[in-house]
């Protein structure tokens, strides 16, 4: 088993963070490789629950070392603060190792996500405003600022300046807001490098060296595929890629390594910002998954919108992503439900897709069709194994798993690490 991918299968809070969490147990490496502070993943152990935002779920097992890929964007002080927060409750950060290559969130990244959603009024994307969007643009604009540069008062100055030259004069002119100070922020930065110093390698080469040596890699990706900037509901996207491919790109390990790409899919679907969102539900049903979910953003604390599964976008994921199996999570969130809707195809205009349909627009005005599915009463928390199961959620796995056209390897029956059933 030597590289494994883990995507998000939907919009994101699929439950990745307890998936990584759990794959610990047999794997060496755990690297994140897209997105930034924009991610919350949640993990519990027992009665500790852990909100991680930069560092890879894999942090949590004594023996993996937590990779940061070149990939991911990373703002410094949230870094530092979120280990100083681990340290503190006694978890071990000292493994942890981040790509000299991976690009900074600066001050102006962060004021420029603000003002630019604000400008956008209706059509805001309804960002985290963690800065990321800017960022990566910066990067791919050929005017960001890398983890390495901190180490080189010099270049760090000057790739400021030409940075600034342009984002004063749009945060100043345009947004009206205050100038951002080279100095101030030459200062704070150089700051954090000497406390980031010690962790920075060449992640891409220790990795692979790894591979070589027959170690596990876990590359944990963050968001979900509805949220790829190229596979995703775009504009309404976050601006990195969560989908497999991406893995690639954002730890520098080639993709004949990977071997395994598992989809997180939760028994529902929801979504946290703006965009399209077929099943979404405005009635009390909705108010019932988001309250027996507890979906409410990990890093915002923002309201998720919630709606029930929906297999084409689940089939489209498997696609994407070439997944190998499934994770499904959430299954108990269901439990007490009468009977199950679950969207099966659109009706775009009078015309029935089993697939994602091929524009915005269409997906814009897609109506969902519906199966019902029986629902089960038994309480299923403390299910050990797939017989556990009621009939009905046993039907309704197997019915998931046959419209998404993969295999489920693991259902999640509550948020604690024990509470998942193992199949294969
Ligand atoms: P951004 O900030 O540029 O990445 O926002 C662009 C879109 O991506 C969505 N996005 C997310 N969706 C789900 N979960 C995310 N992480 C947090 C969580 C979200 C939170 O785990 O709960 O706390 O609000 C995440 N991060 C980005 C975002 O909502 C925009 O639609
Ligand atoms: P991520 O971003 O994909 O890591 O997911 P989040 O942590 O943002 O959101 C998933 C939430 O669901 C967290 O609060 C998890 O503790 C919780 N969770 C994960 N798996 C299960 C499960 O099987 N059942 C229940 N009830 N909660 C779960
Ligand atoms: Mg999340």
């Amino acid at each position: 088993m030597p590289a494994v991918v883990l995507v998000g299968a939907q919009w994101g809070d699929e439950g990745k963070g307890k998936a990584t969490d759990l794959l610990g147990e047999v794997v060496d490496y755990v690297v994140r490789y897209q997105g930034g502070n924009n991610a919350g993943h949640t993990v519990v152990i027992g009665d500790q629950s852990y909100a991680l935002h930069l560092i890879p779920s894999g942090v949590l097992s004594p023996d993996v070392v937590p990779v940061i890929g070149n990939g991911v964007v990373i703002d410094p002080k949230v870094l530092l603060e979120e280990i100083d927060g681990l340290e503190q409750r006694g978890v071990s950060c000292e493994r942890l190792l981040i790509s000299a290559d991976a690009h900074l969130i600066m001050p102006h990244h962060r004021a420029l996500d603000k003002v630019t959603e604000r400008f956008l009024g209706k059509a805001r994307i309804g960002t985290t405003g963690r800065g990321i969007g800017p960022t990566y643009s910066d990067k791919v604009a050929r005017l960001g600022i890398r983890v390495q540069d901190l180490f080189d008062p010099g270049i760090l100055r000057q790739k400021l300046e030409t940075a600034l030259r342009e984002k004063n004069q749009v945060l100043i002119k345009v947004y009206n807001r205050r100038e951002i100070i080279i100095d101030q922020v030459v200062e704070e930065y150089l700051r954090y490098a000497e406390r980031i110093r010690p962790y920075v390698a060449d992640t891409a080469l220790v990795l692979n060296r790894a591979l070589d040596e027959g170690k596990v890699v876990l590359l944990e990706g963050s968001q979900g595929t509805m949220l790829d900037v190229d596979h995703g509901t775009y504009p309404f996207v976050t601006s990195s890629s969560p989908t497999a491919g991406g893995a690639c790109t954002g730890s520098g390990i080639g993709p004949t390594k990977i071997t395994r790409v598992i989809g997180i899919l939760k028994a529902y679907t929801t979504r946290v910002g703006s965009g399209p969102f077929p099943t979404e539900l405005f009635d009390e049903h909705g108010e019932f998954l988001r309250a027996t979910g507890h979906e409410y953003g990990v890093t915002t604390g923002r309201q998720r919108r919630c709606g029930w599964f929906d297999a084409v976008i689940a089939r489209y994921a498997t696609r994407v992503n070439g997944l190998t199996d499934l994770f499904l999570t959430k299954l108990d969130v269901l439990t007490g439900l009468e009977r199950i809707p679950v969207c099966v195809a659109y009706e775009v205009e009078g015309v029935r897709h089993e697939e994602m349909p091929m524009t915005q627009t269409e997906f814009h005005h897609a109506k969902p069709v519906y199966e019902y599915l029986d629902g089960w009463s038994e309480d299923i928390t403390g299910a050990k194994s797939f017989e556990d199961l009621p009939k009905n959620a046993q039907r309704y796995v197997k019915a998931l798993e046959e419209m998404a056209g993969a295999p489920v390897s693991a259902i999640g029956v509550g948020p604690d690490r024990d509470q998942t059933i193992q199949i294969r």
